[in-house]
């Protein structure tokens, strides 16, 4: 576990320099798994209100509880967009939780899976059967690798992208960066649709701000879209999307038959007003 997070009197805390002053605490019931690996620090928690909490270089990644917020609108959102997703990528997200919401759409036929750290995946087919319960799937093809090296070998492959990173602190610091996203710009076929990490905009305005103007620069369309997860700081966590053409904020299909009643979070409904943002966050990111 990160030197700056603590377990004390049975709570865990996640302290992190990039929220200075705030943390949130979750009363855990034991340690399920613990593991130094090449990349990073795994832990995993049985908690006493939350299910497993799974949790990466000290910082939460996932609780069982509300991690379907999270998962169903990094992927529905995008997938939704687009008119026609047929070959999709998704980079990080070892825990399973992005794939099992990708395989849910049947217009799909293939999927690439880049994670950087297998421990993740395979620690997550063990402990966290209902969010790693899409690995079977046959369109599915893994690939162990740095996402931010893998991408520059892909041209024109995927009509959509989904990069479910931890923060850019640690192994996932390059896929915040100008050169990463240029590499996922080369990689999107005609027509094709981003979705990456977006953190706060509330209490990561400078990340955000980043995010917003490198994929203004470099898209011809971009948009930002939050959902609400309550076990990350803030509340909330934001998708920073951009296109090749389709616009983001509308989906551009309708439902197939029996997919709402799979879903938690995601509705149609849903995909149009997550793009409302408070007026301040607006204005910062209008302002870039
Ligand atoms: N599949 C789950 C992986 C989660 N990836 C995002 C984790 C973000 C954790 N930190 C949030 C910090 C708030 N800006």
């Amino acid at each position: 576990m990160n030197n700056l997070n603590s377990i004390a009197k049975g709570w865990f805390s996640e302290i992190c320099d990039m929220w200075p002053g705030i943390a949130l605490s979750i009363e855990i019931e034991r340690v399920l798994f613990s593991k130094k690996t090449r990349f990073q620090q795994i832990d995993l928690f049985q908690t006493k209100s939350h299910g497993k909490m799974l949790v990466l270089d000290g910082i939460i990644q996932l609780t069982e509880a509300d991690e379907f917020a999270y998962h169903e609108m990094m992927t529905h959102v995008p997938l939704f967009a687009h008119p026609d997703p047929k070959s999709v990528l998704v980079i990080g997200g070892g825990d399973g939780g992005v794939l099992r919401e990708v395989g849910r759409h049947q217009c799909i036929e293939s999927i690439d899976f880049c994670e950087i750290d297998d421990e993740i995946i395979k620690l997550s087919k063990k402990f966290l059967p209902k969010i790693a319960c899409g690995f079977d799937d046959p369109r599915i093809s893994i690939h162990i690798e740095d996402g931010s090296r893998f991408i520059t070998r892909q041209k024109n492959r995927y009509d959509v992208i989904i990069v479910d990173s931890s923060d850019p602190i640690g192994p996932g610091e390059k896929l915040f960066e100008k050169p990463f996203y240029l590499g996922l710009k080369n990689a999107l076929k005609k027509n094709g649709i981003i979705a990456t990490q977006g953190e706060s905009f509330f209490i990561h305005k400078e990340y955000v701000k980043n995010l917003v103007k490198i994929t203004k620069q470099l898209f011809p369309v971009q948009a930002y879209s939050y959902m609400l997860v309550p076990t990350y700081p803030g509340g909330h966590l934001g998708i920073c999307l951009a296109s090749l053409g389709p616009e983001l904020k509308q989906p551009a299909r309708s439902m197939p038959e029996n997919f709402q009643e799979k879903l938690q979070y995601y509705s149609l409904k849903i995909h149009r007003a997550s793009f409302v943002l408070p007026y301040f966050a607006q204005e910062m990111i209008d302002g870039i």
